[in-house]
């Protein structure tokens, strides 16, 4: 796939704002030739339902908050390049902090045009069978996305409170009212406005949401969660690791979470 004008690395400065807001935002780090490519095979993905684990009935509720297809790479070469770039695990590794980081999941997520709804204030890691936080997404923009179709969010800092309970993504509980002490009170959310081929990363501690796709067109955006090696399965279920069988203590680890990059 094309590379060109695409940024090669994080800056120290974006490494330091990673590590005191628990998010980041890097513009063009992908071609506009692969956002094409990946556009092209998403879309196919979705029109022929094919590819990747398809979370939840087309009509459902949950599809008009996030028509969610997960691990896609394993079905679809343009999306496993993209999946398995050492470029982006680098990014992710060095943000982290960590001496490598393994794929744990990737997963397309559309907002479709008409009943959208947003995707309400909430953490990641409470939905994963992690039994330590470090887990960071990668949230890549496949269209312009503003606060008209979906643009993110993020709470500068808040992954300091912790892993809280999972929010019920179609009816959410207030993730602010479980803040011990009010601790976030007066802090601002930031709206990360990207164009097409910009992402965001984000800790799975870090407070995010998106508003409702009021546009005419699909939400298109595609997520790389990276794990640091190491990082334990929890025995929380999970359509990911449900098949596999592991024990609670198992490093997750292995051909189902190759290492994207290391030192
Ligand atoms: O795309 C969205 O609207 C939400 C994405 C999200 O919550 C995530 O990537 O963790």
């Amino acid at each position: 796939m094309a590379s060109m004008g695409v940024t090669a690395a994080v800056t120290e400065e974006q490494v330091a704002f990673y590590r005191e807001n628990g998010f980041v935002q890097v513009d063009d780090v992908i071609s506009p030739a692969t956002v094409a490519a990946l556009r092209q095979a998403l879309d196919a993905t979705y029109r022929d339902d094919a590819g990747g684990i398809h979370t939840s009935a087309r009509d459902s509720a949950y599809a008009k908050v996030l028509d969610q297809r997960v691990n896609v790479w394993r079905d679809h070469p343009v999306v496993r390049e993209h999946v398995f770039d050492r470029r982006l695990a680098e990014m992710a590794r060095r943000l982290a902090g960590v001496r490598a980081v393994r794929l744990w999941h990737d997963q397309a997520l559309y907002k479709q045009p008409g009943d959208s709804k947003p995707t309400p204030w909430h953490q990641d890691l409470p939905y994963w069978p992690m039994a330590e936080p470090g887990a960071l997404s990668l949230w890549l923009a496949l269209d312009d996305v503003d606060e008209h179709n979906g643009a993110m969010s993020f709470v500068p800092g808040s992954r300091r409170v912790g892993s809280l309970p999972g929010i019920n993504l179609v009816h959410p509980e207030d993730i602010f009212a479980m803040v011990p002490g009010g601790a976030l009170a007066g802090v601002k959310p930031v709206l990360c406005r990207l164009r097409a081929g910009s992402c965001t990363f984000h800790d799975g501690r870090t407070f995010h949401a998106a508003g409702a796709n009021h546009t005419a067109a699909p939400r298109r955006a595609m997520v790389t969660i990276y794990m640091p090696e190491g990082t334990t399965f929890n025995d929380k279920g999970h359509i990911v690791t449900d098949p596999l069988g592991l024990r609670p203590g198992q490093a997750l680890a292995g051909e189902a979470f190759p290492i994207l990059a290391e030192a």
